[in-house]
């Protein structure tokens, strides 16, 4: 570079190399003035931080015209950039500056005003910075995928007579879930955790619990781990999935006396205001690892569905979810039951109510024996719209929705 005329003592010639990530070292450079005339003829180098901060490392005054090599040794580390003052007095006098090395790396970023580069971090080269990254050291995962929310419970309740309706209390097994999707950098699922936790048992069968992964075969999952079970309901192969099965399916639990702690006799749980059995119940931590990444997993809860005592042919599936391989389909069309497998059409009555709902919150369900349909007021119709009307039927907006005194509380 050439300066102009340094000539003013107060307004000198600037040169600003970009930002530089520096190590120590020297920094190297000629430097020459085309002419020494008129007054003192001076060069000052400085160290500028990235709040502007300039330190000077170099006030130099030119005694001659002639080339002058420097090596200025630097022991600072971070970003700076170096900056060149040239002044003088009078005359007309240019400066020169060529072969200019400074010890470091470029860490300016021409997209961002040349700004300083920001230097990402991305310790297992899943290219996503670590910041962005859920888990910054595995680079297999990248983010967790919630459902309903990290910190929340939507509700699975069943009614456990199927194919009779019984008494329609929903409460014979109600199961809150959290699941969380882990997905790699492209988006793909890796790996299921589920959080479930048991929260009543109304009635005497003794009920399993277990979920079909209806687009996965059995050879997709690796393994699975935190599963309940203690007795023979479920035959399960060495990487957790029953055995028999086209599509994967995870047994949770074979008996929800494995999850739940009860005080009081009786096989009732949180389901008989002031006399029945309470308690709480063990928080399910079931991992399910993947083989490979997948893409097309479907949507949490996926296809719950529950054993009815210890029968296990006797599926409840939520409303139009298909059974598992392992079904006894003669059972459909029974006792209440309007299911139709050339219709498509699963666990429903004649008016679509269903033996098992999925509930978007934390489900407040009846007491024992109360008919839900007298509990909330507009469940009825909204089976019988097929879902249509009243999607909020479990919502507490108002008396008209709810009647609190059938509810456990
Ligand atoms: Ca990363
Ligand atoms: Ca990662
Ligand atoms: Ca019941
Ligand atoms: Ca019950």
């Amino acid at each position: 570079m050439r300066t102009g005329q340094m000539s003013n003592l107060s307004n000198p010639h600037t040169l600003l190399s970009p930002w530089v990530d520096m190590t120590a070292g020297n920094i190297t450079f000629n430097t020459k003035l085309t002419a020494l005339n008129g007054g003192g003829k001076f060069m000052d180098v400085v160290l500028i931080d990235e709040n502007e901060n300039a330190t000077v490392i170099l006030e130099h005054q030119y005694s001659s015209a002639n080339v002058e090599n420097f090596s200025l040794p630097v022991s600072v580390s971070g970003i700076y950039k170096v900056g060149f003052f040239f002044y003088g007095d009078g005359g007309n006098s240019r400066g020169i500056l060529d072969d200019l090395s400074i010890p470091g790396t470029y860490a300016s970023d021409p997209g961002n005003d040349c700004g300083v580069l920001q230097l990402v971090t991305d310790t297992d080269n899943d290219s996503l910075a670590d910041e962005d990254d859920d888990y910054p050291n595995d680079s297999t995962k990248a983010f967790n995928n919630f459902y309903p929310g990290e910190n929340n419970f939507n509700t699975l309740a069943f009614e456990d007579l199927w194919p009779s309706q019984g008494d329609y209390d929903f409460n014979d097994l109600v199961v809150d879930y959290r699941f969380n999707e882990i997905t790699n950098a492209d988006n793909e699922v890796v790996e299921i955790i589920a959080n479930l936790q048991v929260r009543a048992v109304g009635g005497s069968q003794n009920n399993g619990f277990a979920i079909q992964l209806d687009n996965i075969s059995p050879a997709d999952i690796a393994s699975v781990s935190g599963q309940e079970i203690t007795g023979s309901l479920f035959s399960i192969a060495g990487n957790g999935t029953e055995n028999g099965q086209t599509n994967a399916v995870i047994p949770v639990f074979d008996s929800a006396d494995n999850v739940i702690n009860r005080n009081g006799n009786g096989s009732f749980f949180n389901t008989v205001p002031d006399t029945g059995g309470t308690g709480t119940s063990d928080l399910i931590n079931l991992v399910i690892t993947f083989s490979s990444p997948q893409q097309s997993l479907g949507n949490a809860p996926y296809n719950p569905f529950l054993i009815k005592n210890q029968q296990r042919g006797a599926e409840i599936h939520l409303a139009d979810r298909e059974p598992t391989d392992l079904a006894d389909t003669s059972l459909f069309g029974t006792g209440e039951d309007d299911s139709s497998v050339n219709a498509g059409r699963y666990y429903k009555t004649i008016n679509n109510l269903p033996w098992a709902l999925d509930v978007n919150t934390e489900f407040k369900y009846p007491v024992e024996g109360v008919d839900i349909i007298q509990a909330y007021l507009n469940l009825a119709e909204w089976a019988l719209s097929n879902g249509e009307f009243f999607t909020d039927w479990y919502s507490n907006n108002n008396s008209s929705y709810r009647d609190n005194s059938k509810i456990y509380d």
